[in-house]
């Protein structure tokens, strides 16, 4: 079964982080999760990025924040989808700068970029990417589509109440 790969710079991401685990194991997807640092474990995150696609792993997940190149560093490195989560960590100016540091990739080394600390949204791509290819998985997210539309209708039922 695919796995999702969940990596961040510096364990002091994982209050952030958490929205993606939390949501996948909602989803009933595997996932794998680990610290990988660019800049304090650059050796782990060319070993992680060269071979993570050998182990099951389909999608990656990548936070980081500040100067945050864990996104497109191992973007460059590995055949398989990125999705980068900027973090407003505690070396982070002021969000933007973890941002811009995943966003504004070159031609040719995709990352795709959710809001910042939209951890959860990074999940939830992850298991569309997987979806699109796995149908129980795309029934999963179906259903989990149709329960934040009954959400919201349900919370626009209450305010008349
Ligand atoms: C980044 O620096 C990490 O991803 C984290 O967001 C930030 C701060 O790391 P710590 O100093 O808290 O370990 O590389």
């Amino acid at each position: 079964m695919s796995k999702v790969g969940i990596i961040m710079g510096s364990k002091s991401d994982l209050p952030v982080m958490q929205d993606a685990i939390d949501i996948l194991k909602e989803l009933n997807i595997n996932t794998e999760v680990d610290i990988v640092s660019a800049h304090r474990t650059p050796d782990k995150m060319f070993d992680y990025g060269k071979h993570a696609h050998e182990r099951g792993i389909s999608v990656i997940i990548a936070g980081a924040g500040g100067a945050a190149h864990l996104p497109g560093m191992v973007a460059s490195l590995s055949p398989l989808p990125v999705i980068g989560v900027p973090v407003k960590s505690s070396n982070s100016i002021d969000g933007w700068d973890s941002v811009l540091s995943i966003l504004q990739m070159p031609g040719g080394v995709p990352v795709a970029t959710v809001a910042l600390n939209g951890a959860k949204n990074a999940g939830i791509l992850a298991a569309q990417i997987i979806g699109s290819a796995d149908k129980t998985v795309l029934d999963r997210v179906i259903q989990y589509k149709e329960g934040l539309k009954t959400k919201v209708i349900e919370s626009s039922k209450d305010l008349n109440n």
